[in-house]
């Protein structure tokens, strides 16, 4: 599926709002708890373990995980910390370990700072599956990727670069500094720039941690240190959806650009009042839902995480492994004023 300059074929934009908006809507009302509440009995269970609580990204993705858990008759929970900061999810996974959950799934702050514990949960025989956000390949079992690295740094690019004609100067405002997701994505963004478009200089990438009021405060300070910028990519559901406030009722209001990766219901009065024009995404619940069904079919032994090991997840179909024990969900989709409103998550 190809994206060009933010818009898709109207047949492609119908199939594919089609599965995303039917997902979206028919997902469960999972709440975030740090205390493992558990949906329901059985021998698979799984415990999602998000950057951080309180994010509405994880919320949609882990009420992914619950419907998933439910469908095969497993106990779910979901933990994690308050702030997204490297080893902030140790003493969660250690936790897990010492319960006995049989899998963990785990969208990591950082690539190595939570390996030691990975190793010694999964020397206690819990299986662990990332999401979203990765950790080096050798301490997990798979890695369950929304879109290649390659598409979700092209698709902000492309964005940027027609909403501010090819030319000037654009900052980056990301999560964590130390997020392997985004910092994968960023790398790639400035191999992009710097191929395909001379033109625009990235003058700044500042971090606001997956924190709404830091990232508020982060796109505050860039407006102010580059007068001449141009625009910003956020490519964190977090980071956008405070700039977009910011900016909403600032004096740089469809006059920076900002795009990014958000959530449309974050995102949807800020596409109305024009403050945005686009941004994109994949669908989170669908992540989710597919990381738990990976986690069961390890825990079953149907699958070992090596390349080329198939499995299915429920009603999203048939997966294989992929290179260093990656499984691609799909490709990411760019929200418009013309299509957000058939989007609900
Ligand atoms: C935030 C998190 C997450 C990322 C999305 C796009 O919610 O940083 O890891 O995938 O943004």
């Amino acid at each position: 599926m190809k994206f060009r300059n933010g818009r898709i074929t109207a047949l492609v934009a119908v199939a594919l709002s089609a599965s995303l908006g039917l997902t979206a809507c028919g997902g469960s009302d999972s709440k975030s708890s740090s205390d493992g509440s558990s949906s329901s009995g059985g021998d698979v269970s799984v415990t999602f373990l998000p950057k951080n609580l309180g994010n509405a990204y994880f919320d949609t993705s882990d009420a992914g995980g619950k419907k998933a858990v439910k469908e095969f008759g497993g106990t779910y929970a979901e933990v994690g910390p308050d702030a997204a900061s490297p080893d902030a999810q140790v003493p969660f996974i250690n936790t897990a370990a010492q319960q006995g959950v049989k899998a963990l799934v785990i969208s990591a702050n950082d690539p190595k700072a939570i390996c030691d514990a990975i190793d010694e949960a999964r020397d206690a025989g819990t299986k662990v599956v990332t999401f979203d956000s990765d950790t080096s390949a050798d301490c997990r079992d798979l890695y369950i990727n929304q879109a290649t690295a390659e598409g979700i740094a092209k698709v902000q690019v492309d964005q940027i670069a027609e909403q501010i004609g090819d030319s000037g100067e654009v900052a980056i405002l990301s999560a964590a500094a130390n997020a392997t997701n985004q910092n994968a994505w960023i790398e790639l963004m400035k191999k992009d720039l710097a191929a395909d478009h001379p033109n625009i200089k990235l003058v700044d990438t500042v971090y606001g941690d997956d924190d709404d009021q830091k990232s508020f405060d982060q796109t505050a300070a860039l407006l102010q240190k580059h007068p001449s910028l141009k625009g910003i990519i956020s490519p964190t559901t977090v980071g956008i959806a405070a700039a977009a406030r910011y900016l909403s009722t600032s004096s740089s209001k469809g006059k920076v650009a900002l795009t990014g990766l958000g959530t449309p219901n974050q995102m949807r009065d800020y596409v109305k009042d024009g403050t945005v024009t686009s941004f994109a995404l994949w669908n989170p619940e669908d992540l989710g839902y597919l990381a738990a069904y990976a986690a069961k079919a390890l825990v079953d032994g149907d699958i070992t995480g090596k390349s080329g090991d198939t499995f299915t997840a429920g009603s999203l179909g048939d997966f294989t492994v992929g290179d260093n024990g990656e499984v691609l969900l799909g490709d990411p989709f760019v929200f418009t004023k013309d299509n957000i409103d058939q989007f609900n998550f």
